[in-house]
């Protein structure tokens, strides 16, 4: 396992840095790089030229010539300038948390559309940063020693880079077009579309399971979860139909983290799109991790960022079975559950249903018995209260949105 240090500016309030130092720590764990010691600088020290102050870094520099030292970690983003006194310094290569995330999403991207997406973020990224970036590059792929190439070579990478950058693009919006035309036919239909956010590792792919999981479909197939960060780098959208209840479309996404870099929301705009166009947004929160404070901050950051912040949303304050807290009066309509353990489910998709329907009106209709086509309509796309049979047409109680109620004005009583 390769071995690292991590340095942290301590701009956080009191004792946020070593949850962050920990975040980055998983984050490089699964990355197979092992972190062997940590250094952290409190912020009036801090030097523009190499982010730590001169005492820091002559600290951490007497540090990695002592002991067997692979990379030096940062976890706030470096510029290229900043990049390059660092390596100069230290005589290793300097890695931020950018380019961690950047890595770990380039590792675990499956699909062609996600791994474009990656690939457009990490040029992004790297553009500015060429010159620097490449003495890293070298030095891990064992060129020490070597001159980097002129300054000519590097312009070319760039116009190259900036070319990439043009070509992927052109295919990521051909793939939003597709996307799309997909959900404006769900639209068509009417459906009503529902979101799950939150921060990386709360529950979200398990919602989704769950859901999908009470629904009535014949083939199921669940989503991946996992104890790990990204574990979902994909969108998925089921149709979920629980019993009695009208239909919706339930979409998983990426997880978001702290300091999510901005190239990659931006070329995960697409797949983000999602979010800002659901009627309803279940932010779901990891009740029993210590800082979920500061994950729902995070969270609200960027549905801010996506001009998703004035969507309806249900805080779902998931793992209860690992927390006692008490529930925080500011959030709120909210609901506590155990996804895991399936605590209060009931309760869950009362609070769904009643906030995503809670317009609909109740209507009775009298709809003759051959119109079998209205009536199977109605089975599919409202909430049924109750039916019975009069002569030669069925009586139906039903709650309607106002799209069903214009469409079947002519059969109302
Ligand atoms: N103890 C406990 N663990 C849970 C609960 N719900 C989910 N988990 C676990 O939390 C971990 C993360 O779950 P996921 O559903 O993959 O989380 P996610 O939000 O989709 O994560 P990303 O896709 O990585 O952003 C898994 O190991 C789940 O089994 C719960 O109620 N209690
Ligand atoms: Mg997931």
């Amino acid at each position: 396992m390769k071995k690292t240090i991590i340095v942290g500016i301590d701009h956080y309030k009191k004792g946020v840095l070593a949850y962050y130092v920990e975040e980055l720590n998983n984050l490089a764990y699964s990355l197979g790089i092992e972190i062997v010691h940590t250094f952290s600088q409190s912020a009036e020290m801090t030097n523009p030229a190499t982010k730590v102050g001169k005492g820091k870094l002559t600290e951490i520099t007497q540090y990695t010539q002592n002991h067997p030292v692979d990379y030096v970690i940062f976890n706030d983003e470096l510029t290229n300038s900043q990049i390059r006194n660092l390596e100069e310094a230290l005589d290793l290569p300097v890695i931020d948390r950018t380019l961690l995330i950047l890595e770990i999403f380039a590792q675990r991207a499956k699909t062609k559309e996600a791994m474009l997406q990656v690939e457009v973020a990490q040029l992004k990224y790297l553009k500015p940063r060429l010159s620097a970036m490449r003495a890293s590059f070298e030095q891990q792929q064992g060129g020490i020693g070597q001159k980097g190439p002129g300054e000519k070579k590097l312009e070319l990478d760039r116009r190259k880079i900036e070319h990439d950058i043009n070509k992927l693009d052109k295919q990521l919006k051909a793939m939003t077009k597709v996307r799309k035309a997909n959900r404006s036919l769900r639209q068509n239909k009417t459906i009503k579309n529902v979101a799950i956010v939150g921060y990386t590792n709360a529950g979200k792919s398990t919602l989704l399971n769950t859901l999908y999981d009470l629904s009535d479909a014949n083939k199921k197939d669940a989503l991946h979860v996992q104890d790990r960060l990204f574990a979902t780098l994909e969108t998925s959208t089921r149709r979920i139909k629980l019993k009695d209840k009208k239909p919706f479309t339930l979409t998983d996404t990426i997880g978001f983290i702290s300091q999510l870099p901005h190239e990659l929301i931006d070329s995960f705009k697409a797949t983000l799109e999602e979010i800002t166009e659901a009627d309803l947004l279940l932010h779901v929160v990891d009740f029993s991790h210590p800082y979920y404070l500061d994950q729902i901050h995070t969270t609200e950051q960027v549905l801010s960022e996506l001009g998703a912040d004035q969507i309806e949303t249900l805080y779902i304050f998931n793992k209860i079975d690992r927390t006692d807290a008490i529930l925080p009066e500011i959030y709120k309509p909210s609901v506590k559950v155990s996804l895991k353990e399936n605590t209060n489910i009931d309760h869950l998709i009362n609070q769904i249903t009643h906030l995503l329907f809670k317009s609909d009106t109740t209507v009775i209709y009298l709809i003759p018995q051959n119109k079998g086509d209205i009536i199977n309509y109605l089975n599919e796309n409202a909430e049924i209260i109750n039916t019975s049979y009069e002569n030669n047409s069925v009586k139906i109680k039903a709650k309607v949105d106002i799209a069903i109620k214009n469409k079947l004005k002519h059969y109302e009583v």
